[in-house]
């Protein structure tokens, strides 16, 4: 019997209050979920990243049919299967005959341009509705970057604060201030009682997903074993509980803290679920905020997570949705070194940078300061390839998604916007590492040799970054007093440290 609506949802729109659902009746309409190759190599995802999407897709496909919803689920196995999204509906449109299809606009750019297309190519209407999953839309994203000479976070974040009332008193901020980041940069301690997040035993459904990307994947990057994640949104809440009891109250201290051994620290891991549509952003910032003000979490831990959701997070989504296409073809610096093999295989001797990859390859996840400040900040000083770190970025985290990835990565990270997101590039020494972390104490380079053989290559490379550079950061004010010190060395030691850098560079395939 054909159906009103023919309903696409996608491996990361796993709401049941999704848009495109509640536009739907049960009654009449049919769901469509695939499993496709096309989705799956665009870029070569990490494997955990893949497993983690189609159980997850499994498990939402069975909650719908429980609520009383046909849903066609196609596995990336069944014999017929195009390989694609546009092929799958087409099939789908064909069993179904649907006056038309809906679906919630997809995360990514080159997806929603496709469908955008797919009107005129199936000929009926595909109707795209808009994420409401999101606090602004992109209109009101819009609306408030119009006229801005420049785009801070900060201010985006106080109106999201008023949007919401989150930590506010009245028309104040909670504690009479907006940011508490200043309380939020302590170094870790090796003593420290430290948490873990919460892990789940795969079930007959996941195992099933694990045999089959390990068959069709294995080429991928990336360890598929242990595989711990939570693929329902029962099981996210329960993360989420855990996170709130165990680590949140600590969350703030130690945002910016990394220990050797320790992955995860007093950080949420969240994002895969938040981003998959598994938690709703807005109800995990309800409840930080009902922890602080029953009095189980400081305020700074809670301002500072709050803030990454309802500021970082949404505004980056903005920011992608404002700038593209051309956002992830930008190359401020003209960087063109090819990506360093050990991104993918983790053999380096930098202690800091091994740690990182190492845990990226099997857990694909790594916390935002081990992302900016080691992967992202060696990338930036060594003048990889934007473009090259951006699809590293993609594929190889379980929560990545280019809405998210590319303005954390190109924008925050490599500063290959210009300027857009931050107002300097997060370039540093061995020395930040070094105070923020024990990684040094370990490593076969020496944190505190500047030059030569056997120093910290962060330490060249940043300086031979700011010079090689200097025709497009002299003139920012914040890195006046830098170019200051670099003009006043002497100049034996500054060709100390070019000569260093391009030793070091030299050694990078
Ligand atoms: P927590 O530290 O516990 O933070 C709480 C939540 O805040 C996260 O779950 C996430 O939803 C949100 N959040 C925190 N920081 C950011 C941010 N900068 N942008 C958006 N949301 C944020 N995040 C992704 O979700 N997907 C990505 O692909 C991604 N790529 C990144 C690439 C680079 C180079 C950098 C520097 C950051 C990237 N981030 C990305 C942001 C951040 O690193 C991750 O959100 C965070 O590490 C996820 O771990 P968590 O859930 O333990 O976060
Ligand atoms: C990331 C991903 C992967 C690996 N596989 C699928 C898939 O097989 N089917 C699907 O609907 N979605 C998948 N996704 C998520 C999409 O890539 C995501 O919806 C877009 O990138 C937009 O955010
Ligand atoms: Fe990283 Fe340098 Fe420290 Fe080694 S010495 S861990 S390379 S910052």
């Amino acid at each position: 019997m054909p159906v009103s609506n023919l309903v696409l949802v996608l491996g990361d729109q796993l709401s049941s209050s999704l848009s495109s659902l509640k536009a739907a009746d049960p009654g009449r309409d049919a769901v469509l979920m695939a499993e496709v190759q096309e989705e799956a190599t665009y870029v070569r995802h990490h494997k955990k990243k893949i497993a983690f999407l189609f159980a997850a897709m499994r498990h939402f496909a069975e909650d719908l049919r429980a609520a009383g919803w046909t849903v066609d689920y196609i596995s990336l196995d069944s014999d017929e299967n195009s390989g694609s999204l546009s092929g799958e509906v087409e099939r789908a449109i064909a069993r179904h005959r649907p006056e038309r299809v809906l679906v919630t606009e997809p995360g990514e750019w080159r997806l929603r341009a496709a469908m955008e297309r797919w009107s005129d190519d199936l000929g009926l209407p595909v109707e795209i509705l808009e994420d409401d999953r999101f606090l602004c839309s992109r209109a009101e994203f819009a609306d408030w970057a119009k006229g801005r000479k420049q785009l801070r976070m900060e201010f985006f974040y106080r109106e999201m604060r008023r949007k919401t009332g989150l930590l506010m008193e009245g028309e104040e901020p909670e504690g009479g201030r907006w940011n508490f980041d200043s309380e939020n940069r302590k170094p870790a301690k090796a003593d420290l009682f430290i948490p873990e997040p919460g892990r789940v035993a795969p079930d007959q459904i996941t195992h099933a997903v694990l045999d089959l990307v390990a068959k069709r994947f294995g080429n991928h990057f990336g360890d598929l074993e242990p595989f711990w994640f939570a693929v329902t949104a029962e099981g996210a809440e329960a993360a989420l509980e855990r996170f709130l009891e165990v680590a949140l109250a600590s969350f703030g201290d130690y945002q910016d803290a990394m220990l050797e051994g320790e992955r995860f620290l007093y950080h949420s891991v969240l994002s895969l679920y938040i981003n998959a549509g598994l938690l709703d952003p807005l109800a995990v910032c309800r409840r930080v905020e009902a922890a602080y003000r029953a009095g189980r979490a400081p305020l700074n831990a809670a301002e500072g997570f709050i803030r990454q959701i309802i500021g970082w997070r949404e505004y980056v989504r903005g920011i992608y949705w404002l700038k593209m296409p051309d956002y992830v073809d930008q190359n401020f610096f003209e960087a063109t070194r090819p990506l360093p093999d050990f991104y993918w295989t983790a053999e380096t001797d930098m202690a800091c940078l091994k740690a990182a990859i190492t845990q990226t390859k099997e857990e694909a996840y790594a916390h935002h300061i081990q992302r900016l400040m080691v992967t992202g900040n060696f990338a930036l000083i060594a003048g990889i390839d934007p473009k090259e770190v951006h699809e590293w970025y993609l594929a190889v985290y379980a929560d990545a998604y280019e809405w998210v990835e590319a303005p954390n990565t190109l924008g925050m990270s490599l500063f290959a916007d210009g300027g857009l997101l931050g107002s300097k590039p997060y370039a540093s020494s061995g020395n930040y590492i070094n105070k923020m972390s024990d990684h040094c104490g370990g490593c076969a380079y020496d944190v505190k040799r500047k030059t030569g053989e056997g120093a910290c290559p962060f330490n060249p490379l940043y300086w031979d970054f700011l010079v090689r550079n200097g025709d497009k950061l002299r003139g920012n004010p914040r890195l006046a007093q830098i170019y200051r010190t670099w003009d006043r060395m002497a100049e034996d030691k500054q060709a100390d440290y070019r000569n260093s850098a391009a030793a070091f560079l030299k050694t990078l395939s």
